[in-house]
């Protein structure tokens, strides 16, 4: 935890990082011409990147980066014509925060989905349908691993919609608990009818073929959407009856859970909308989601980590979903649906509401954003 603080605080300075880098002759004379007014000490403050580049060194710094999902590479994917041809099109992407630098990680001709960056920014964790054998359900996932530059992709085990534990050696996601449940609804990561939030430790999986823990054990709800928290204590996820309407959860609620399974769920939400996709701030003070508050379609909600003080960020009449924070906790990125039917596009809005911009512009799918950090060596001199 102390290392990710460390190396976190150190990103934090290298928020969008890419165009720190361009500038970095700009960054070198205002470094000048602060320590000239206020002190060399603070020169050393300004930009830890380009503190690392002008050591020559090849430590590594981690760079605030979106992976998110695309079909940029495919301008015939288009959702409102053929959903399934869009989404099989649907390939992994990074990009820097600023929106510049989009480089595909996946190529293939199944859909993936959900990438995680992981908290050392080596790795994702994403969905893929690639396993998926005739007579399931187009949207049935199982979970992958891949080095965060593509390679190495490696399956993991059935399941959906990953978060990482904060030392980066566990995952928490959701699955069928039989092991046979099938999607209730056709959204990619759609949840089965007796899901349940599971926790996998990766390296013993990998060697030993480990089990996942079940943490939730809730026959009569379907739990999914977990997102672990930054102290690697608990896990916030959505549970709702496996009696409700599918399409409308009108008893979903957040929860948090231990991370250990031990312990009951303590609920943070009580009404009669429908929650999703929980996510901590990075400072674990505060709880993103998706609401579906005044409308049937779905707006961005911050809570405090308790369920007090919840404030609604958007307002308008299209479904804004899969919300994530900036490492920083200063903004949150999360997809819209624009134009026709379909159509996702990225957004960005401080965590306070104000400053909402469009991020995105390729025509198509540019969904399921997860703000993480990449790790980054640099250039050697
Ligand atoms: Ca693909
Ligand atoms: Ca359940
Ligand atoms: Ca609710
Ligand atoms: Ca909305």
């Amino acid at each position: 935890m102390r290392r990710r603080r460390q190396l976190r605080s150190r990103a934090r300075r290298c928020e969008f990082g890419s165009g720190i880098m361009n500038k970095r002759g700009e960054i070198e004379k205002s470094a000048l011409a602060a320590s000239v007014i206020i002190g060399v000490s603070a020169a050393g403050l300004l930009c830890a990147c380009a503190q690392t580049l002008n050591r020559g060194e090849t430590q590594a710094t981690l760079r605030s980066t979106i992976a998110f999902v695309s079909t940029r590479h495919d301008p015939a994917a288009d959702p409102a014509v053929n959903p399934q041809r869009a989404w099989l099109a649907a390939e992994i992407y990074l990009m820097n925060a600023d929106g510049t630098n989009a480089r595909r990680l996946t190529e293939n001709a199944y859909a993936d989905g959900f990438p995680a960056l992981s908290p050392d920014g080596t790795r994702v964790v994403f969905d893929s349908n690639r396993l998926r054998v005739g007579g399931e359900p187009f949207n049935t996932a199982d979970l992958f691993l891949m080095n965060a530059d593509g390679t190495g992709q490696t399956h993991l085990i059935r399941g959906s919609s990953a978060t990482w534990s904060p030392d980066g050696k566990m995952i928490a996601y959701h699955a069928s608990a039989s092991g046979n449940g099938q999607p209730i609804k056709p959204d990619p990561g759609a949840a089965t009818n007796d899901n349940d939030i599971f926790v996998l430790n990766i390296g013993d999986f990998l060697k030993n073929r480990s089990r996942p823990k079940n943490i939730t054990n809730s026959p009569d709800a379907i739990d999914d959407d977990p997102d672990w928290s930054p102290d690697g204590q608990k896990i916030v996820f959505t549970s709702h009856a496996v009696t409700d309407n599918p399409i409308n959860s009108g008893t979903a609620e957040i929860y948090v859970i231990d991370a250990d399974g031990t312990g009951k769920p303590v609920r943070l939400t009580n009404n009669t909308e429908e929650e999703r996709a929980p996510a901590w701030s990075p400072d674990g003070k505060r709880i993103v989601f998706s609401c579906r508050r005044g409308g049937p379609d779905f707006e961005i909600c911050v809570m405090n980590a308790d369920g007090a003080g919840q404030v609604q960020l958007t307002d308008n009449s299209l479904p804004d979903l899969t919300a994530s924070w900036s490492p920083d906790g200063t903004k949150i990125v999360f997809h819209r649906r624009v134009g026709d039917r379909g159509h996702l596009q990225l957004f960005l809005v401080n965590a306070d509401g104000t400053g909402e911009m469009q991020l995105t512009f390729p025509p198509g799918l540019n969904a399921f954003p997860n703000w993480g950090e990449l790790r980054d060596r640099g250039p050697r001199k």
